[in-house]
């Protein structure tokens, strides 16, 4: 199978030299060296008490990259979203109902752990996507922004709490409140 996906480049190991994050095909999310070495996997482990799921694992398909510093420490996290393992199972067995969850996860690059709160259930299934990584709400750090195909349009912090903004209906016609 075939299709687009995008690297994402940064240092993250702070040597000054710049790393990249990919994945082949649908697979689990590696960052690797300049040299081609691979510096560590991003966790596709999912199974916590914290967060909302119950998959055990998580695979990106599609799914496109975002880097950014949620917790506002200096620690640089990388996003994307993805499908848990069950969906494997769907593909499998057509026609029996396994439930499965689409996910939104956030790793710490420096170590490969994923946030503790973290992956986080979306509506529809994640094929394809990316993140966009910003201060919507004024606290000074960032929330995860990621849509889905029933028009639903997510903002999560490094917890994965979804701030109380009001997002408008001027935001239908290009315009931000
Ligand atoms: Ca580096
Ligand atoms: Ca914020």
């Amino acid at each position: 199978m075939a299709y687009g996906v995008s690297i994402m480049e940064g240092d993250f190991d702070g040597d000054g030299d710049d790393e990249i994050v990919i994945h082949a095909g649908a697979g689990f999310p590696m960052i690797l060296d300049g040299d081609g070495s691979r510096l560590r996997f991003l966790s596709p482990l999912t199974f916590g008490v914290f967060n909302e799921t119950d998959e055990i694992i998580m695979g990106v398909l599609a799914g496109n990259y975002s880097i950014g510093d949620l917790r506002g420490n200096g620690r640089l996290c990388v996003t994307s979203a993805g499908v848990g393992s069950r969906f494997a199972l769907q593909v499998l067995f057509p026609g029996e109902r396994i439930p499965t969850d689409a996910l939104v996860n956030a790793w710490y690059a420096d170590t490969g752990q994923r946030l503790f709160d973290w992956p986080l259930p979306i509506e529809d299934m994640q094929f394809s996507g990316d993140q966009a990584i910003a201060d919507i709400d004024g606290d000074a750090l960032p929330e995860v922004i990621e849509g889905s195909a029933g028009s639903y349009v997510h903002a999560f912090d490094y917890r994965g709490r979804e701030p109380e903004v009001h997002w408008g209906l001027d935001s239908l016609f290009g315009r931000c409140r």
